[in-house]
């Protein structure tokens, strides 16, 4: 478990919206309790644990954050249920419910995360030692697939700039390429189905990696991740459709070059290496002006898919000036 929860809520029980809420509300009131207990604490620090966080990822108009569950758009969170039992990770199986039965093997202790490449020096980081290199933070993200269905989800973990600043990279680490664990045993759970070259990588240019937004994930619901949404660790990339967003990583690679990406190499045509998401950019296949939103009732699923996933203010400014239809 990531978080000091109150022992009055069973893990069992923060499956549900309500539940997530009581356990936030609860947990920012163990935070102010904390607070006003530690006599030599600075007020400035004092008032922001005990008033709701600045996000740097919400619109508030448009996304609930954790502390204000109503949205204007009447947004609400997917379910654990859905979230933990609808999920892409080919290295388990290619149907929606397989990681969820295939990837309890996925062997997440002891975890390692290997830097390497354009660096000062190649580092290992233990997960142990990534979960303390920066305290957590509660992020509600929209997660748009490809495949036009989409989750609005609650993870939990840290900014990956804070990462990064400790990796040193070299001023020639232009892109970050990130690399997901495979083993042989992949293949019999379900990774033999495909046509994929494992081990799954995906990339970002550095700018995108240092954005706040871009965030190095431990967990959702407030509790570990589960192994089928990419234990111990993943990236999560809420302007981008769900495949930039690499699981289950092992490998941290500092590049001067554009990195080979799992699903571009596959049909480059269909997934380009910025996938951001794009109403104006049709997949060759399918549109995706509209997505399907998983969970709720069938008439009130479909909703339009809003530029860069609604976090336009946050991202947009990194790609002025390029042509976003060439590169897609
Ligand atoms: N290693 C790995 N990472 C992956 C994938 C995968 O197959 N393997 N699928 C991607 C895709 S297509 C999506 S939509 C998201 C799904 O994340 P979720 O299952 O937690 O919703 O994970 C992405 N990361
Ligand atoms: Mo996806």
């Amino acid at each position: 478990m990531l978080i000091a929860k109150p022992p009055d809520i069973p893990s069992s029980e923060i499956t549900s919206r309500d539940a997530y809420f009581r356990y936030l509300n609860r947990r920012r009131f163990l935070k102010g309790a904390a607070a006003v207990g530690a006599a030599a604490m600075g007020a400035d620090r004092l008032a922001r644990l005990v008033s709701p966080r600045t996000t740097v990822h919400a619109d508030p108009t448009k996304l609930q954050t954790v502390y204000s569950p109503l949205t204007t758009t009447g947004e609400q969170l997917t379910t654990f249920d859905d979230i933990t039992h609808y999920n892409n990770f080919y290295e388990f199986g290619v149907d929606k419910s397989d990681p969820a039965k295939n990837a309890g093997g996925l062997p997440t202790r002891p975890w390692t995360v290997k830097v390497e490449g354009k660096v000062a020096k190649p580092l290992t980081f233990s997960i142990d030692d990534l979960l303390k290199l920066h305290p957590l933070e509660d992020r509600v993200y929209r997660h748009r697939c490809v495949e036009a269905w989409s989750m609005v989800i609650p993870w939990v973990g840290y900014s990956l700039s804070e990462f990064i600043k400790q990796c040193n990279p070299l001023p020639s680490a232009n892109y970050v390429q990130f690399l997901s664990y495979y083993d042989r045993h992949v293949e019999k759970w379900g990774g033999a189905e495909t046509s994929i070259v494992w081990p799954y990588s995906e990339g970002l240019r550095m700018d995108e990696a240092m954005n706040p937004l871009t965030l190095l994930t431990f967990g959702l619901y407030g509790e570990t991740l589960p192994n089928q949404d990419g234990a111990p660790v993943r990236i999560v990339l809420p302007w981008k459709y769900g495949f930039k967003s690499a699981k289950s990583i092992v490998t941290v690679r500092f590049i001067d070059k554009q990195p080979p990406t799992t699903w571009n190499e596959q049909a480059p045509n269909e997934y380009g290496f910025y996938s951001n998401v794009n109403p104006d950019v049709d997949h060759p296949r399918w549109s995706q002006k509209t997505e399907r939103r998983i969970g709720l009732p069938f008439y009130a699923q479909r909703r339009t898919t809003l530029m860069f996933n609604g976090y336009t203010d946050q991202v947009a400014s990194m790609y002025t000036g390029m042509n976003l239809r060439k590169y897609f």
